[in-house]
């Protein structure tokens, strides 16, 4: 398949890149990659193997492409969202994988910054002469696997910071809980935004007013809510709040420090409820070394969900990668909880990356640039 032209080459990474979205929030500690084995017979381009990397991190995109492809990889060509590995781990390198299986030509979009990685597994496959073009949709690559490169590179996960803002600018009143600000399209798609990430995280003060759940209501997604996390230094969640409640089905972490009282943790914890110790300064969590330990586990991508105190927070840190606005159509007027940020007052260093409307709602997502 040499010298197929650039708008197919696109045209098939582009799928990967879609494919490899299946098991986003599923596969830490690894990325979430996407294969699809390609061969063309002199009829056009035709699919023969497609791969995301399984849940649980193993196997890898390739290996799962080219098991649905069999004898029909010889000849081929793979586009894969990120580099081939080049390292005996748990499961064999693909690169000498794609080699064994007579792959004739590589497509790859994102380098791999793993330094067991980085580099070898393209030069594995032109040793072997096999035709390999990097960064095809590169940009896009980096975008899906941002919090996989953020961990790599920075040692921490992506932050994306949600708010959902009423059209003056308020994300709730005070006193009155959970209050209706945006409709029932923005809510599916912020559930979707929950599905693909490893974790979500809120404060304690918004899970005393509000008793959120934060899981996955999709239907088919269900099973897709990942990990939640608060912040509550002195352990004050309440034991018969819905996330401690549903503890033993999905995960609820406490970010505690040393002065949380025994008794509350010990309620807490027998019903599922884990904790991590965290150090606190001028009686704030330290959000850096919390993000870091995050990482040292696996979680490559975390997504703050409220409230006011805990956005502010991260924001003041510089601990914010992205930033997704919901804004409905109606104001909340006096006694409003103003947000942290809006449209017209964004953090300096981030630049917009996608508008969109939910319904009624206007959506924008913002990311930093490093
Ligand atoms: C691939 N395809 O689908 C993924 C890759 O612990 P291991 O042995 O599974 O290796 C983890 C590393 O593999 C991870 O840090 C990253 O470099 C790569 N992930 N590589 O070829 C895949 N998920
Ligand atoms: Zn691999």
């Amino acid at each position: 398949m040499s010298g197929v032209d650039e708008a197919t080459d696109r045209r098939f990474m582009a799928a990967a890149l879609r494919l490899s979205r299946k098991h986003a929030g599923l596969t830490a500690t690894n990325p979430a990659v996407g294969t699809l084995i390609v061969r063309d017979d002199g009829n056009g381009p035709v699919i023969v193997g497609r791969g995301v990397t399984a849940v649980g991190g193993r196997p890898h995109a390739e290996a799962e492409a080219m098991a649905e492809a069999g004898d029909l990889a010889r000849g081929a060509t793979a586009y894969v969202t990120l580099e081939p590995c080049a390292h005996h781990g748990r499961t064999p390198p693909c690169a000498n994988a794609l080699v064994a299986a007579g792959i004739a030509r590589v497509v790859g979009a994102a380098s791999d910054p793993d330094p067991r990685v980085s580099g070898k597994g393209y030069a594995i496959l032109r040793q072997a002469g096999i035709e390999v073009v990097e960064r095809v949709l590169a940009d896009q690559a980096a975008d899906q696997l941002a919090g996989y490169l953020m961990r790599s590179v920075s040692k921490r996960p992506q932050v994306t910071l949600k708010l959902a803002l009423s059209s003056d600018d308020m994300i709730g009143r005070m006193g009155e809980g959970q209050i209706a600000i945006t409709g029932a399209a923005s809510r599916r798609q912020v559930h979707l935004m929950r599905a693909e990430a490893d974790a979500i995280l809120i404060g304690i003060n918004t899970a005393l007013a509000d008793d959120p759940e934060l899981t996955v209501r999709l239907p088919g997604l269900e099973s897709r809510s990942p990990a939640r996390i608060v912040l509550d230094r002195l352990a004050r969640l309440d034991p018969a709040s819905k996330l401690a409640r549903s503890a033993q089905s999905v995960p609820v972490f406490v970010a505690i420090d040393a002065e949380a009282d025994a008794g509350r943790r010990g309620k807490l914890e027998a019903l599922g409820v884990k904790f991590i110790s965290t150090d606190t300064f001028e009686g704030r969590i330290a959000l850096p070394e919390l993000l870091e330990d995050l990482a040292a586990q696996g979680i490559m991508d975390v997504l703050v969900e409220g409230g006011a105190g805990t956005a502010r927070a991260f924001l003041e840190d510089g601990m914010v990668d992205r930033l997704v606005l919901f804004q409905g159509p109606q104001p909340l007027g006096a006694g409003g909880i103003a947000s942290p940020v809006s449209r017209d007052h964004m953090p300096e260093g981030f630049r917009l990356l996608r508008e969109a409307r939910f319904g009624d709602d206007a959506y924008g997502e913002w990311i930093r640039d490093s």
